[in-house]
């Protein structure tokens, strides 16, 4: 469970802070799993939406907050969490209705959520690519120099290994690009996981039984984000692709991955033209 301690926290201000709130971002995989999550148990919450592509998450403010400049964080009542499958496990202690992480299915879900967070970097790579078309940093080197620079802690430590991995995400980003090998690895990555979630679900409603779980959060707002980047989950998994239409026709779910209407009318131009050139996620992947 990540909640930092009090020498973390440099953005002093927010110790004051009361309630629930959380600092999020619209189109972030991670704040929308955690906004769903919030609509299914009807939980109050104040939100601070930060701007990614503006880098606002690599501003001082946000990183005497999070050090790890990731979003969501949630503050409540002056204790800051990061990590947002910690932060559901802690919210669905304490508002236990309805139960999204049932005791007896802690341990499987735990490590779901741990292989659903090793995705990450994965789910990046082929949405910058394929929904925001984002191939070029938007981290200068300075930027990511402040962010390593070992004055931000995580439980007193520095935390640097944390750190590392956007380092080099973001470094290889502005070096490279994202590359057709990277895209490839990444989706087939994505391809494994969706074959088991298949397997589950040809046998149960739900990705762990009869009843929705978390789990259900975190798959859905992965499988509608690679839905938009182009993968073929009706071709290639009919059974998540028919389970994903069921949750989608619930608005609790729908409305916070609904990208804004700029970022749609994008998507659609980018996708006609990579059809045509053969740049497509299915061109490059073989899917
Ligand atoms: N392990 C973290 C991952 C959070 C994460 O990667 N957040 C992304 C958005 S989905 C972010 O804040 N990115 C900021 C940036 O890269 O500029 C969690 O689960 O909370």
């Amino acid at each position: 469970m990540v909640q930092l301690i009090d020498s973390d926290i440099r953005t002093r201000e927010v110790l004051d802070w009361r309630g629930l709130h959380i600092l999020h971002a619209g189109m972030s995989s991670c704040s929308q799993k955690l906004r769903i999550f919030l609509n299914l148990k009807g939980i109050e919450w104040q939100g601070h939406e930060m701007n990614l592509a503006a880098s606002e998450t690599y501003g001082d403010w946000f990183l005497g907050i999070n050090p790890r400049a990731l979003v969501p964080v949630l503050i409540w009542d002056g204790a800051v969490h990061i990590e947002s499958n910690d932060i559901l496990t802690l919210l669905d202690g304490a508002f236990p209705e309805p139960r999204l992480i049932p005791s007896e299915q802690a341990a499987e879900i735990a490590a779901m959520l741990q292989q659903e967070d090793e995705l990450h970097l994965d789910m990046r790579t082929l949405s910058f690519r394929f929904v925001m078309a984002r191939t070029k940093s938007n981290k200068t080197p300075e930027m990511l120099a402040r962010y390593d620079d070992g004055t931000g802690t995580v439980n007193g430590a520095s935390d640097h290994e944390n750190r590392a991995h956007q380092i080099e995400f973001y470094q290889r980003l502005a070096a490279e690009g994202i590359t057709d090998e990277a895209v490839r690895a990444s989706a087939r990555k994505f391809r494994t996981a969706f074959d088991d979630l298949e397997q589950r679900l040809s046998a149960t409603p739900y990705l762990l039984g009869q009843t929705i779980t978390v789990m259900d959060i975190a798959w859905y707002v992965y499988a509608t984000r690679l839905q938009f980047a182009g993968y073929p989950l009706d071709r290639l998994h009919p059974h998540v692709r028919a389970w994903w239409g069921k949750l989608n026709d619930d608005e609790r779910f729908s409305r916070e991955v609904q990208p804004p209407q700029a970022i749609l009318e994008t998507i659609a131009r980018n996708h006609a033209e990579w059809a045509q050139t053969g740049n497509a996620l299915t061109d490059i992947t073989g899917f």
